[in-house]
């Protein structure tokens, strides 16, 4: 009988380099904090204005000379306030706003690319800039009512695809504000790891 080659599955590098955790993102020391801005970039509630109150005034007449940012893309400033704690940038980018009935929607929708979008700006802008380790909050799934679950899938399926490509950052935070929150991106996380795996066995 022939002798098959045994198969053993390749872990996957780039999960190493993500991790999940449960904080006020402004409490984090990394080279850069991703905020889910709007696209005025002037400020707003959630973790937008977390950042603003944690960088200072600094950061608002900053923002002003920015002329705005549009939806899916993302801008670089320095933390201002944040920098004493070791942040050296603060990454805005512009989450889409979730319109609809997500039983509606079939398919890949404008909202899941700009949502993509999003990280991959975000991840582009750190890595031209240098950054070792970036946070991102859940981008779009507060105010701006993005589906939890999909939102999750995204986030985690977009970033660990950067990290496949590239050396840096080396380390990226999926910071998230509350429990919840986090075993949400860590069933996402879980799912996909069993379905590489599995089609690693195939
Ligand atoms: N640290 C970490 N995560 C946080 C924090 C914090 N301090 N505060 C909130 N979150 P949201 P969006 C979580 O609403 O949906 C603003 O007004 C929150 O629980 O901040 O993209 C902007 O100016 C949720 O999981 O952002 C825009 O107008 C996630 O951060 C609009 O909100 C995102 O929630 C953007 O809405």
């Amino acid at each position: 009988m022939m002798d098959l080659p045994q198969y053993t599955p390749r872990p996957m590098p780039s999960l190493d380099r993500i991790e999940v955790v449960v904080a006020d993102i402004t409490t984090l020391r990394v080279d850069a904090i991703v905020n889910a801005a709007n696209e005025s970039l002037l400020g707003g509630g959630g973790v937008d204005g977390a950042i603003h109150r944690a960088a200072g005034p600094g950061l608002l007449e900053h923002c002003k000379t920015l002329g705005g940012c549009t939806t899916g893309l993302a801008k670089l400033t320095p933390a201002f306030g944040l920098e004493k704690q070791g942040v050296k940038h603060i990454i805005h980018t512009v989450g889409p706003v979730w319109h609809g009935d997500e039983k509606q929607k079939l398919g890949y929708t404008l909202e899941d690319t700009l949502l993509a979008s999003c990280y991959h700006q975000s991840l582009t802008l750190a890595l031209e800039a240098g950054c070792q380790t970036i946070a991102f909050p859940n981008i779009s799934t507060g105010i701006y009512g993005f589906p939890k679950t999909r939102a999750a899938k995204i986030a985690f399926g977009h970033v660990l695809g950067f990290l496949d490509k590239q050396e840096h950052p080396d380390k990226v935070t999926l910071c998230c504000f509350s429990d919840e929150d986090a075993s949400i991106i860590q069933d996402a996380i879980d799912t996909r790891e069993d379905w590489m795996m599995n089609r690693k066995r195939m």
